[in-house]
């Protein structure tokens, strides 16, 4: 692999984590309203000087969103593939050993019975599908649980995609069997390798044809609704605005896209954080900036912040590569040494596919 697509690959990973971690402090704080993107800015940058100034601490904690991405991480190392039964257990084991976390009501409930489950005789895939699938009244879990864990799959598929979307749901239907949950991992897991596969990034970003890339991805009208929705609303904020207005844009995100736990709220949100980043000025003031306004934006959102950060943050470091994210930052936050070791990995996996 070239320098720049492992750049790509350790960007992608360690984004998740810089953006799970800086964004857990304001999840749901402001409820669904958007937080003030200069209260957002004077945060962040705290902790980069904290990161930037002093020894390696992490005290900057990671969430559910990293405890998972790192469990189908190793799962993919491991089986050449996703084992589905086997990513069910590490994901009960990880809960079981640091409830903590932020996980959501839904899951933890369901990881409490598979917990009961996986103590006793029978069980099996079928069991544990079964049991996902009986959540909130039949339905499955609609959440961003799925996507908010994907990126692995991306990375380890980017020159696959036909393999994408198996995997993806393979990954996700252990506890999310609701469509809307699973073409959200897709979706993401798509946008990732997209952005993967177009390393270098010298070339400018080429907003319609990531959109149309993205629409022929997944065949669900929530997500063909939002796609259009948000590219229209990135080209609305391109002819308005030489300089971005980022309060005016995450406000438009959160009452046009959603910031919610929704798959179909949150995995939209980011790309359209994302988007817009890469789309306004890419030459204006080097790569490091653009990662930074990426992940304040997305926090700057409101809602479930640590998760649509987690996501842009992914898509930033696969398309600026690792070298955009501040040092300050991968230094401040919790779990960003496992992601880079783990994305060098899958990377080295990929290329023997
Ligand atoms: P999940 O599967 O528990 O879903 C999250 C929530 O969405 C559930 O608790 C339900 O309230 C709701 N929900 C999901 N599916 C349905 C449905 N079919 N009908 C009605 N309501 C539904 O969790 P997840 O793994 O998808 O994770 C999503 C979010 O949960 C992430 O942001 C994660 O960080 C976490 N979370 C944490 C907090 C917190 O306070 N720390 C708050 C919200 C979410
Ligand atoms: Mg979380
Ligand atoms: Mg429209
Ligand atoms: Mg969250």
């Amino acid at each position: 692999p070239t320098v720049r697509l492992q750049d790509a690959c350790i960007g992608a990973m360690m984004g998740a984590v810089v953006g799970d971690c800086l964004g857990a402090k304001f999840e749901f704080s402001a409820g669904h309203k958007t937080v003030a993107y200069k209260q957002v800015r004077n945060y962040t940058q705290r902790v980069m000087d904290w990161g930037t100034y002093h020894a390696w601490v992490a005290p900057v904690k990671y969430t559910d969103d990293t405890a998972m991405t790192t469990c189908v991480a190793k799962n993919l190392l491991k089986n050449g593939t996703i084992h589905p039964f086997e990513l069910a257990k590490s994901f009960r084991d990880e809960f079981c050993r640091d409830q903590s976390r932020g996980y959501g009501k839904g899951v933890k409930k369901l990881f409490q019975e598979l917990d009961v489950e996986m103590k006793g005789k029978h069980a099996s895939l079928f069991r544990v599908k079964e049991i996902a699938g009986q959540t909130h009244g039949g339905a499955g879990s609609h959440g961003n649980g799925a996507a908010m864990r994907v990126c692995p799959v991306a990375i380890f598929a980017f020159k696959a995609p036909n393999l994408i979307g198996v995997l993806a749901a393979r990954s996700a239907v252990i506890t999310h069997t609701h469509d809307d949950a699973m073409d959200g991992a897709t979706l993401q897991a798509h946008a990732v390798s997209y952005l993967l596969r177009a390393a270098p990034a010298s070339q400018d970003f080429d907003l319609d044809d990531f959109i149309f890339f993205l629409r022929s991805s997944v065949e669900n009208k929530a997500y063909h609704e939002k796609l259009t929705q948000l590219r229209d609303l990135v080209h609305r904020h391109l002819v308005l605005d030489p300089v971005l207005d980022y309060d005016r844009f995450a406000s438009d995100v959160q009452s046009l896209l959603g910031n919610g736990v929704k798959a179909t709220e949150a995995v939209p949100a980011a790309l359209a954080v994302f988007a817009i980043v890469a789309s306004a000025d890419p030459e204006a003031k080097g790569n490091q900036q653009l990662f930074q306004n990426v992940i304040d934006l997305a926090i700057s959102c409101g809602g479930d912040t640590d998760t649509i950060a987690s996501m842009a943050g992914t898509l930033a470091g696969a398309w600026w590569g690792v070298e955009a994210i501040p040092t300050g930052w991968i230094k401040a936050c919790e779990g960003t040494a496992e992601a880079g070791r783990l994305s060098a990995d899958l990377l080295q996996a990929a290329s023997e596919l």
